[in-house]
Order: structure tokens, then sequence, then C-alpha cells
């Protein structure tokens, strides 16, 4: 042992021990709290779209597939039952016919078994009637509580007749709840928003012309008045490239990005989704291809002044993403998006993601639909998550390097909620001003702003390989 490795056996509170790096490892995992970046959760305050309960974990559109592959009905029969009868199916058919071995079943089990409910019930009325009795307020604290969740980032689409009242109201809502303005419908299909947008007093047309883009630009600076997003977003599909000669390539590059840079916000883009695929299944008949990087890569270099949030949804996309973060400081890749939501497959990536990047990418987002799924989905993904990081850190002992309590709570921090909360310049001032939410985990706006310059600096000076 060469006199370096001594003294750094030495220092305070180093782990020594692969058994006690473990065990630290993995206790700071679990109770770290997490900042959801991206959920379709929404604020009891939004009335209908808040969903939870077992009707509505059991009808969440993963399962819905797994169902259409071992029961034989068609897709317009089953959509024709009511909630619970599909609720009933599901349940018969993926847990009491066979066994729930896949991701999304076994996430169902975990969130039953988490609230003391029997997964082996030969039918719903134990959880219905647990359920009924949850006051709603209770329930969402218990599950935050559960998930070790301390903010949550909502999907807001400005063209929704369901959110619409929530906004008109002023948008007061539950403070742990965030929102995002989501721009699929303007961006994914312009000629069928231009009369949405119309009805909401802004003169657009299919047109392009200068005219439509400045009041494409005002019905977006309306918006983000409006819902004070964290970050504008987009799901793309595995074709989209940048530029072309395309009504979304001049949105992005005209209105978008002016107004993101102008109001401060990263762009968050969703790329590699095929929507569709099979109709009849509705949200569950989405499946997803593989995309070209180079439409990132040409974003983040043409627009330095920009800041790109970026999942994609193919595994083959996955070693790219990671190298075209290594070359644009401005790029932030996130989460194990949907079909990549699998404990091999976060593993794989989230490996890949430490061995290029560091802590300097933002390991995982929920997706949740219904609250309760927070419960499964952030257990799941912390167990890969924290077997990921203890090698790393296992990688490092090996070398001689050993880590502190401290050091490795200060990683899995940024993991879970200081890198996104840097990136969207979260906190130096709460919603509608004042100071710092209770979710800051007891760090002051003071040492925020000290963050939130220093990565402006880091965007400035680009990470350099
Ligand atoms: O576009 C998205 O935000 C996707 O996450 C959803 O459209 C998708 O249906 C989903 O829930 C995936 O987890
Ligand atoms: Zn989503």
């Amino acid at each position: 042992m060469n006199q370096h490795t001594q003294s750094a056996n030495h220092l305070h509170g180093a782990l020594r021990e692969p058994s006690a790096l473990r065990a630290c490892v993995t206790e700071t995992v679990f109770r770290t709290r997490v900042f959801d970046m991206h959920t379709h959760l929404f604020a009891p305050q939004f009335g209908a779209l808040n969903l939870w309960g077992i009707d509505e974990l059991l009808t969440y559109h993963y399962l819905i597939a797994e169902l259409m592959r071992a029961e034989n009905i068609a897709p317009r029969k089953f959509f024709a039952l009511s909630k619970g009868e599909q609720a009933d199916l599901v349940w018969h058919t993926l847990f009491i016919e066979r066994a729930p071995l896949s991701e999304a079943t076994r996430g169902i089990i975990r969130a039953l078994t988490a609230l003391d409910l029997n997964p082996r019930a030969k039918d719903l009325r134990e959880a219905r009637a647990f359920f009924a009795n949850q006051k709603a307020e209770d329930f969402l604290n218990r599950v935050f509580e559960i998930a070790c969740v301390s903010g949550v980032v909502m999907t807001n689409d400005p063209l929704d007749a369901a959110e619409a009242g929530v906004w008109n109201d002023g948008g007061e809502f539950d403070s742990r709840f965030h929102a995002a303005l989501r721009m699929d419908r303007l961006l994914n299909g312009w000629r069928e928003a231009v009369p949405h947008i119309k009805a909401q007093g802004f003169s657009v047309q299919e047109d392009l012309s200068a005219g439509a883009l400045a009041e494409t630009r005002r019905f977006l600076d309306a918006w983000i008045e409006r819902m004070k997003p964290l970050y504008l977003a987009v799901s793309l599909p595995d074709t989209f490239a940048f530029p072309e000669d395309s009504a979304r390539s001049k949105l992005i590059s005209e209105v978008v990005l002016p107004a993101c840079r102008e109001h401060d916000k990263p762009l968050a883009m969703m790329i590699g989704v095929r929507r569709r695929v099979n109709p009849e299944l509705q949200l569950a008949g989405d499946a997803l291809g593989r995309a070209d990087i180079t439409a990132v890569t040409n974003l983040c270099a043409a627009y330095p002044d920009n800041r790109f949030l970026v999942t994609m949804l193919a595994r083959e996309n996955q070693h790219e993403l990671c190298v075209a973060a290594r070359k644009f400081g401005n790029l932030m890749p996130f989460g194990c998006w949907w079909f990549l939501n699998n404990p091999s497959i976060i593993s794989e990536v989230t490996r890949e993601r430490f061995e290029l990047l560091g802590a300097s990418f933002i390991p995982q987002h929920s997706d949740a639909r219904v609250l309760d799924q927070l419960i499964y989905k952030w257990e799941h993904s912390r167990r890969v998550i924290a077997d990921a990081l203890y090698e790393s850190f296992k990688c490092l002992m090996d070398n001689g390097w050993f880590a502190t309590p401290k050091e490795i709570e200060q990683e899995v921090t940024r993991l879970f909620s200081g890198n996104f909360r840097q990136w969207v310049g979260l906190e130096t001032k709460a919603r509608g001003g004042g100071s710092l939410s209770p979710d800051s985990d007891g760090r002051s706006a003071r040492e925020f702003e000290f963050e939130i310059t220093d990565l402006k600096q880091q965007q400035r000076t680009k990470i350099q390989d």
C-alpha cells in the first residue's frame, strides 16, 4: 500500500470494506428524496385528472398491452367495458390466471404489498374498499413518503380543455407539483393545432408567415406566464430531424428556442416514439424506433445559449446520447423512458452513463400516470441505480480511492434532484416569488444561487474532452 492509499485509508469516515460501502450506497439511495422530473400526474386541484386507486392502476396502458397478448378480446370490446370491468379482467387474466412476471405487473404487486393489501386476492373488493376509505390529501402524503419523492413535474398541454379550468382560475395548486409546458400538438401537428390556438385568441394560420410566428410566440409567452413551467417539452418521432424543411423545424428555431432563451427555460425532447402503430390499442398502441442523434447534436451546436434535456426511447440510441453529452455542456440526458424502464435495461444504461458522464446526468423519471405508481417505480429504479452506483464506487475502492458517506450522499443528491434543479434554475425563487420551498433538502437559497451561477459558467466553457 503506497503512502497516498494509506492516507486515504485514514480519511475521516472513509469506507474501506465492500460490505460497508454497499450498505452505505444502498441506504443513501433509498433515503434520498427524488425530484421526479417527468410524470403525467396532476395535483389534486386538477380534479378528475388526478388518478389513483386500484382501478386506475390496473387499467394503465402498459398493462392493457399485456392483457391483449394474454386474453382473446377485441380492443374495441375491452374499451367498451366500464373502468371497473376492465380492471377486473386485467386482474383475473394477468394476476390470477398467470404469475405477474413482467415489470408492470410486478409493480402492481409491490404497490399492493407496500399498502398492506393482499397481492393474492381473488378479486378487487378488499383493494377497492381500502382506496374508498382514503382521504385524497392523506393518501397523497403517504405515497410521497413511501416513494421518498419531494416533488413531481406534470405534463401540461395548453390546448387541453380538461386542464383549462385550473389554469383559468390562476393555476394555484399543491406546491409539490410543478408544471411542464408540453408542445406535442403544436410541433407534431401544426395544421390541426391552428384552430385551437386561434380559439384562444391568437391569429395564427397554417402558413407560417412572420405574423403567424409572432402570434405563436405570443401564445407560448402567455402560457409560460400562466403555467410557470420548469421546462418546455415535446415528444418526437424516431424520424425527427433538425434542421429540415418542415413547420416543426421552423417553429423550433424561430419560436420555441427564442422563447426558451428569453424565459431561461430548458427544452426537453423525448425522442423515438412511433405513435399509434396499433391504433386500436389507443395509448397502449405506441411503439418505438431508432432515432438519429444528429438532430440532437445539430441543435446543441447551433444553439449554445439553449439548454436541452434529452431522453431517447430506443436502446440503440443510448450510447450515442452519452457521447453527445460529452461534447455539449448544454445537453442533459435524462431517464430510462417507457420501454427502457425495465431493470435489465436501466442497469445497462445507468452503468454506461456513470462510465461516460460521472454523475452529470438525471438517471430516472417515473413517467407515472397514477399516483400509487410512484411507490413501485421508484423502488424498482432505486434498487438498480444503487447497484450501479455501488459498482462504480467499488471500482474506485479497487483503485485505492475510498469514499466517505458524505461524498456518497453528495453524488446521490446530485443524481436525484440537484442536476435537475440546477438545470431548470429552480428555487432561487419559489413559485410566485418568495424563498425556498421545503423540498430544497435544507440547502439555502444562497447555495442554490451559487450552483446556478456555476452552471451558467459551465455552459459557457463547454465540457472539453
Ligand atoms: O410522451 C410521453 O410523455 C410518454 O411518456 C407517454 O406518451 C407514454 O404514453 C407513457 O406513459 C410512457 O411511459
Ligand atoms: Zn411521459
